[in-house]
């Protein structure tokens, strides 16, 4: 790839929602947007060379002047695809951040300690291992296992992604992992599918007989097939997403966590104002303590302990 083309969006790429509104929802004090990215820019942190996908540049900046708009106190920035083992960009935001922003990297097995070192410092408490096909390239349970060994003396957890109808499986490499699991966006739910069907069953059963896995709640965007809120007043949104996880939040409210996803890559169709995403949260974390364990005590807990 020539040094141009390496900077053209992915076809169909949408920017982020520029100008998003003000929440009608107010986040508690010390509220955490636990699942965000940021990529580049590009021509500062390289894409990797072997991505799947170029994002839109969505540095550093734009992701903490979100955080101040929309009423977040800290930010949890996950390592993405597009930056592939290369976590420079990220760790770059934590150390920009005073302290606000903690991070979860990608690592290979040629990793060192020292850097695992370096990288807790910055502020990283957890490492990614990503199964969703169409971004990432397979690799051997063995390797992902014996980094799972190697991070968890550092207190660190894993962050998987993976979507529902690969979970069977999945399903026992999760269950063996030595720590603390978050699974990013409830484990990609087929929305279409009864929310009392055996696919988010199975999911709900991973959670329900291991107390150390987590599911991140978020991404309505991405699953639902009913969209956002219309033009023509129709106040809810995603309706679709909500049984889903307000099942999760009711079962395991001390076990969920919940980010705006921004920039949102690989969305074509619809890019969501993140104003109107902070304002969906009461509809899955209907009293005010599943919002504080949602928003505030279980990315403390997990983060900043
Ligand atoms: C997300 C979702 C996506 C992308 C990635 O690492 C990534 O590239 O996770 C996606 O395309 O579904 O959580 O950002």
């Amino acid at each position: 790839m020539s040094l141009a083309e390496s900077f053209v969006k992915t076809p169909g790429w949408l920017d982020y929602y520029s100008g998003p509104s003000k929440p009608r929802f107010q986040l508690p004090a010390g509220a955490v947007d636990a699942h965000c990215h940021v990529f580049g820019p590009g021509d500062v942190f390289p894409y990797a060379s072997q991505r799947k996908y170029t994002p839109c540049d969505a540095p550093k900046e734009a992701l903490f002047a979100l955080r101040d708009h929309l009423g977040f106190e800290k930010n949890v920035i996950v390592q993405a695809t597009c930056h592939g083992t290369d976590n420079r960009a990220l760790l770059d935001a934590l150390k920009s951040s005073g302290g606000r922003a903690r991070g979860v990297a990608t690592v290979s097995q040629d990793v060192t300690d020292t850097e695992l070192q370096a990288m807790h410092a910055a502020g990283v408490r957890g490492t990614r291992f990503n199964f969703v096909r169409r971004l990432a390239d397979f690799t051997p349970p063995k390797v992902l296992a014996d980094l799972a060994a190697r991070i968890a003396p550092l207190g660190w957890h894993v962050v998987v992604y993976f979507e529902a109808k690969d979970l069977p499986e999945l399903y026992d490499f999760f269950t063996q992992l030595p720590t603390t699991v978050v699974v990013d966006h409830m484990g990609r739910p087929d929305v279409t599918q009864p929310v009392d069907g055996p696919e988010f069953q199975r999911f709900v059963r991973l959670l329900a007989e291991h107390p150390n896995i987590w599911t991140k709640v978020s991404c309505p965007e991405r699953l639902s097939q009913s969209g956002p809120p219309a033009l023509d007043g129709e106040q809810y949104a995603y309706r679709d997403v909500v049984p889903f996880a307000c099942q999760l939040v009711q079962s395991f409210p001390d076990r969920v966590l919940w980010g705006t996803d921004w920039p949102h890559p690989n969305l074509k169709s619809h890019m969501p104002d993140d104003g109107l995403l902070v304002d969906y949260i009461p509809q899955i974390a209907p009293t005010a303590e599943l919002q504080r364990k949602l928003l505030v005590d279980n990315p403390n807990r997990l983060y900043w302990r």
